[in-house]
C-alpha cells in the first residue's frame, strides 16, 4: 500500500472515532433525560373538611377538582369535624372500593394517600358526609356544585417537559406542596436544557463531518 493510502486510511480512523464520540457524548445526554425526567413525582394536598376554594371548616374538599401527572400522590389530610371523614373511591371492583382509607381521618396529623398510576378521571366521596351516589361521574360536578363532600381527580400521562392540565389552579396553588411545584418547574428546565444541549451537539456534529467530507481527497487507491 503506497505512503498516501495508508494517510487516508489514518483520517478515515480519525473521522470515525470522531463520530464515535459525538454519538457517546449525544447518547449520554438524552440517557440523562431519561433517567432524570420520570424520578420526580409531584404530591397534591387535599383537606378534609375545609370549605372546597376556601380556607374555613366545612364538610367538603378544599380541592374538590384537581389534574395531576400518572405516578403524581394525592395528600388528603384532616382538618376539621372529630367525626372523621372516610375518603373512599367511588369505583369498585367486586363491590369493593378500588382504594379508600383505613380508617376514617379524625384528628390533626391523620392523612391517607393514594398513588394514581393510570390515566383518567377519578372520582370519591366521603362516606360520613356523602352517599356513593353523589360521586357517581354522571353526578360528579352537580354534587360539587351543590357543596356535597365528594372529588374529581383527573389524571395525565406526562410528555416529556410537559405539565398536568390544572382545572382548578387557583385551588391547587394553596393546596400543592411546595416540592411538587418545585419538582414540576425543575424538571421543566432539566429537560429544557438538556433538548437544547442535545441539539447543539447533534448540529456541531452534523457540520464537522460534512466540512471533513468536502476536504476529502477521492479515494483514488
Ligand atoms: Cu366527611
Amino acid at each position: 500500500m503506497s505512503a498516501s493510502g495508508i494517510g487516508i486510511l489514518a483520517r478515515r480512523g480519525l473521522r470515525h472515532t470522531r463520530g464515535v464520540l459525538i454519538a457517546l457524548i449525544v447518547g449520554a445526554a438524552a440517557g440523562g433525560l431519561a433517567i432524570v425526567t420520570p424520578a420526580i413525582a409531584a404530591t397534591w394536598t387535599v383537606q378534609a373538611g375545609q370549605t372546597n376554594g376556601g380556607t374555613t371548616a366545612a364538610d367538603q374538599f378544599n380541592a374538590a377538582v384537581i389534574g395531576i401527572n400518572t405516578g403524581d400522590t394525592v395528600h388528603w389530610t384532616w382538618f376539621s369535624n372529630p367525626f372523621g371523614h372516610e375518603i373512599v373511591s367511588f369505583s369498585q371492583t367486586g363491590g369493593v372500593p378500588d382504594w379508600q382509607s383505613p380508617a376514617p381521618l379524625t384528628g390533626p396529623g391523620q392523612f391517607y394517600d393514594h398513588t394514581f398510576t393510570t390515566n383518567g378521571t377519578f372520582t370519591y366521596y366521603c362516606s360520613i358526609h356523602a352517599l356513593r351516589s353523589d360521586a357517581d361521574p354522571a353526578n360528579i360536578d352537580a354534587s360539587i356544585a351543590a357543596g356535597k363532600m365528594v372529588g374529581k381527580i383527573t389524571v395525565t400521562s406526562t410528555d416529556v417537559g410537559g405539565v398536568a392540565s390544572l382545572p382548578d389552579a387557583a385551588v391547587l396553588a394553596r393546596s400543592t406542596t411546595a416540592s411538587g411545584s418545585g419538582g414540576r418547574s425543575m424538571r421543566f428546565f432539566v429537560v429544557a436544557a438538556g433538548a437544547a444541549v442535545v441539539t447543539l451537539l447533534v448540529m456541531a456534529g452534523w457540520r464537522k463531518w460534512r466540512a471533513r467530507t468536502a476536504d476529502s481527497p477521492p479515494d483514488a487507491d
